[in-house]
């Protein structure tokens, strides 16, 4: 008799020592919320929200060997202890000498960006993202997208959506001359594509030929444990590598890197700029104090950098890794089974739901992917995030609307914090909503700030 196959579930590493009450509304409570957030899910309260899926941007659950630290900040002014053994810890897991602390990311992007560019310049990036184009822009740089076109298709399931186009790339190098080009921008896994990682082949490819150039690569960091993970998965040769040596192996071929410490390093609140190249390091330093803080707080409390330095420990374990992205995973499968259109394959840090295909009727300037988040949010008080048409903003040329490919519902998942019966609540709501998607009429805009539209823009139902 054929023996019987037992599953074997897996659970995170961890469990729950502290928690925090979160409370269930009424949908008339829900209604009158989102009205009077213009439909926007960055406007509403965290009160009214049931389970917050809109970022896992310092939204995560600090571990008690995090918390520890914190009692041990050294808030000193200058020299902090806390300070140095963030730096022992950077130079160990990302393998860069030089490093100036930032208050977030966007921070160390403004510095970067001030630093490296001239007006005039071109940035080549694997897909936009919001802060990291805009101070691009602001410093002067015409943002250019050089990722495989795979990314931009949302059923796609090329294993590596992140990669870098390698002809495109090298075409506007030889159109625009290497002197025009300070830096190719390359974050892995890459957000607005859905979380999708580059391979190690790629990221080898785009450092010959920046190398020959004399092009220099810059990191967003920001999720890099996550692209290692996916490397480690998919990868040939990489398959019994650490986290920990994938991402070394990774961060070697970058001059340097960002990192908005909110994500990876499971802190709430924090950035990281780091580098190799000691004169980019020294016009760092210069300029953080400027902006941020003196070199050795970066506007961080001392308490803060501790925790960051521990997270930096924590971030590379493989349960934890695996925990996170095997959650985001349960969440795709479960919608699966709704046949909710879903962007593949599944990414690191969030699920994201294809607004077009679920929302065929409406047109992109009636804001399909807003006009889903604030539905589920009204059906269940679940927040997820709009990141299509509102989120790609203006052609900073022409002022007129972009029309990305990808329009989109993110649903994100803090590090620690959600159990998978916030997971099936979620899915739940979401097949809700796929059910009654005919009564959706979509959104108007009434208000529309001038910088990174979508945090603070106002809509009316139609
Ligand atoms: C997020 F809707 N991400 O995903 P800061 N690089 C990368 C990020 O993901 C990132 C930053 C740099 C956020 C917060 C956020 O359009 C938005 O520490 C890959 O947030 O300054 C941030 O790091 C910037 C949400 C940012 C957005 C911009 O939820």
């Amino acid at each position: 008799m054929a023996k019987k196959i037992i599953k074997r579930s897996w659970a995170e590493p961890f469990k729950i020592k502290m928690v925090e009450p979160i409370s269930m509304t009424s949908r008339e409570e829900r209604e009158k919320a989102i009205r009077e957030a213009g439909y926007n899910t960055f406007l509403l309260k965290s009160k009214d929200v049931y389970i917050d899926l809109l970022t896992d941007s310092g939204t995560n659950a600090m571990s008690d060997y995090q918390w520890a630290g914190m009692m041990l900040g050294d808030e000193a002014y200058a020299g902090s202890r806390n300070f140095y053994n963030l730096w022992d810890n950077v130079k160990k897991f990302y393998g860069m000498p030089y490093f100036v602390p930032t208050h977030q990311g966007r921070a160390a992007e403004h510095l970067i960006s001030k630093i490296m560019i001239k007006p005039g310049d071109y940035i080549p990036g694997n897909m936009y993202f919001t802060t990291t184009r805009l101070h691009q822009e602001l410093a002067g740089a015409t943002f250019i997208d050089v990722i495989i076109n795979e990314a931009h298709e949302a059923q796609n399931t090329h294993p590596f959506k992140g990669n870098i186009d390698l002809n495109k790339l090298e075409a506007l190098i030889k159109k625009v001359g290497a002197k025009k080009i300070p830096y190719v921008s390359m974050a892995g896994p890459v957000n607005m594509a859905g979380g999708q990682p580059f391979s190690m082949k790629n990221l080898k490819d785009v450092y010959s030929l920046t190398n020959k150039y004399g092009v220099k690569l810059w990191f967003d960091a920001t999720r890099a444990t996550e692209n290692a993970y996916f490397i480690k998965l998919r990868e040939k040769g990489y398959e019994s590598k650490t986290i920990a040596a994938i991402l070394k192996e990774m961060c070697s071929y970058y001059d340097g890197l960002w990192v908005s410490a909110k994500k990876d390093l499971m802190v709430n609140i924090g950035g990281i700029l780091a580098t190799r190249n000691k004169k980019v390091y020294e016009e760092a330093r210069n300029m953080v104090v400027v902006y941020e803080g003196l070199h050795t707080y970066g506007g961080l409390a001392g308490r803060d950098m501790e925790a960051m330095a521990r997270g930096l420990e924590e971030m590379v374990l493989f349960d934890n890794v695996k925990a996170r992205i095997g959650q985001v995973e349960y969440c795709g499968r479960e919608l699966e089974k709704y046949n909710v259109p879903l962007v593949y394959p599944f990414g690191g840090h969030a699920i994201f739901l294809d607004a077009k295909r679920f929302l065929p009727h409406l047109k992109q300037d009636l804001f399909p992917a807003q006009s889903l988040a604030s539905e589920i949010y009204l059906d269940s008080g679940v927040r997820g995030m709009e990141r299509g048409i509102v989120s790609s903003g203006r052609d900073p040329q022409t002022g007129k609307n972009q029309y990305p490919k990808l329009e989109l519902v993110r649903l994100t998942f803090p590090r620690r914090v959600y159990t998978q019966a916030h997971i099936d609540v979620t899915v739940e709501s979401v097949a809700q909503v796929f059910q009654d998607r005919k009564k959706i009429k979509g959104l108007k805009m009434v208000y529309e700030p001038k910088y990174l539209r979508f945090f603070q823009a106002k809509f009316k139902k139609i």
